[in-house]
């Protein structure tokens, strides 16, 4: 009896056994399918933690979101998947909101000593939907804005400007999604390279009806800065604290400056043909598209003056932008590659060039979109 215990015992581990590496090489194949699905261009999309039922989703240790593997092309798809949350309830109201928002209150109240509480609204974070997205219950926005933020390894500013976006936008009444776009390294930064990647991400995201480019480290305060779009471009900065001085608490560099915060529609943006790709490193980018605006025969026009004050979060000078020796030689070409150099330069034959999606996750706040970048290949690309 003992004896056909033990058979029956040895049997069941021996099963038991059978079935366990059945499973380990099932995990296996899977996990070398991923990886390969990863390096042949599929891009990872990340969702905060509501579509935990699907398949392929699995708990990132570090910032509790999860991660979803998919094609990079099917954004159909991905902006199914992230359709419904907060921003996207439908209300039964609609009328439009009105021209003035009502809960404007003018000039904030926002100081560094004690940034974080200042620019913190809890209420209005709790009213985002996943990937920084938000729509008005009560009546229909104005604006349907993309904000793109050209972003790296400034985390402390990002969390900031995202808090302040969301209490403030909200209180303009603005349908809006916040668009972070990341530069791998080592590539050097390129920031107007990374805001013709955003308008074009922004693009396939949503139906927005205007683009705000957002620097990190501008806060905006007067709340009757409205961000939207006008007949002409629009450069929302009309001084900011990075430019004190003695004399003046608000100011900009130069006249001609239009960089900070600015606000185009998709034709504007278009007419001009974005911005030049070739800057890499810092400076001159601004300028370029400066020209570029004009020579598209627009001008930018600004908001009052006491209305377009911000607050520049100041930082350290960043590794990966160092200045750049040739932007002055790039800078006297612009004219000349504007029709062929800019947000046009991105499709062949319908495909996309010159950057590769590596990551998509849709964050709580703000919907992150990480790139790749070969700086040989694009400035080969433009060699005269
Ligand atoms: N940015 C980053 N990370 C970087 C570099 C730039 O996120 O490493 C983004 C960010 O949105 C920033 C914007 O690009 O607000 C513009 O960057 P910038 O370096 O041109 O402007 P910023 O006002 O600094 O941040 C200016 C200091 C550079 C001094 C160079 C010589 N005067
Ligand atoms: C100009 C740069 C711009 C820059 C501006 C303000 O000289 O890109 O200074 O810079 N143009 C060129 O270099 C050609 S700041 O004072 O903010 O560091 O935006």
């Amino acid at each position: 009896m003992k004896l056909v215990r033990s058979f029956k015992c040895l049997d069941i581990i021996k099963r038991q056994s059978i079935a366990f590496f059945v499973i380990i090489g099932i995990y296996t194949l899977l996990y070398a399918g991923m990886q390969w699905s990863l390096s042949n261009g599929m891009g990872h999309l990340y969702i905060n933690g509501r579509l935990t039922q699907l398949m392929g989703i699995r708990k990132d240790k570090f910032n509790n979101t999860h991660n979803i593997f998919l094609m990079d092309s099917n954004m159909d798809d991905l902006n199914h998947l992230v359709a419904g949350g907060k921003s996207s309830e439908h209300t039964a109201n609609t009328e439009p909101c009105p021209e003035t928002p009502p809960g404007l209150v003018g000039r904030l109240n926002i100081s560094l000593p004690n940034i974080h509480k200042s620019v913190t609204n809890e209420d209005s974070l709790l009213r985002v939907g996943y990937g920084g997205r938000y729509r008005p219950s009560d009546c229909v926005a104005k604006e349907r804005v993309g904000i793109i933020i050209p972003y790296r390894d400034r985390k402390e500013h990002l969390t900031i400007l995202t808090r302040h976006l969301h209490n403030i936008l909200q209180r303009q009444q603005l349908e809006y999604q916040i668009f972070v776009i990341e530069m791998a390294l080592p590539t050097q930064f390129n920031r107007g390279l990374l805001v013709n990647v955003g308008v074009l991400f922004a693009k396939e995201s949503g139906n927005f009806s205007c683009f705000i480019i957002h620097d990190v480290d501008a806060l905006m305060m007067n709340d009757r800065n409205l961000y939207r779009c006008g007949s002409q471009p629009r450069h929302l900065v009309t001084g900011s604290t990075k430019y004190r001085s003695a004399n003046k608490e608000y100011a900009l560099p130069y006249d001609k400056y239009m960089s900070g915060v600015i606000a185009l529609t998709d034709s504007q943006y278009k007419k001009a043909n974005g911005f030049s790709n070739l800057y890499f490193g810092w400076g001159g980018e601004d300028d370029d598209f400066y020209i570029r605006v004009t020579n598209a025969k627009m001008t930018f026009k600004r908001p009052e003056n006491d209305v377009g004050i911000y607050l520049a979060i100041p930082h350290e000078n960043d590794l990966s932008n160092p200045i750049n020796p040739s932007r002055v030689d790039i800078l006297n070409k612009a004219s000349a590659r504007q029709s062929r150099e800019g947000i046009n330069s991105f499709y062949e034959n319908g495909k996309k060039i010159g950057y590769k999606r590596y990551a998509i996750e849709y964050r709580q706040y703000y919907t992150w979109l990480l790139i790749g970048v070969n700086e040989a290949a694009i400035v080969k690309q433009f060699e005269e």
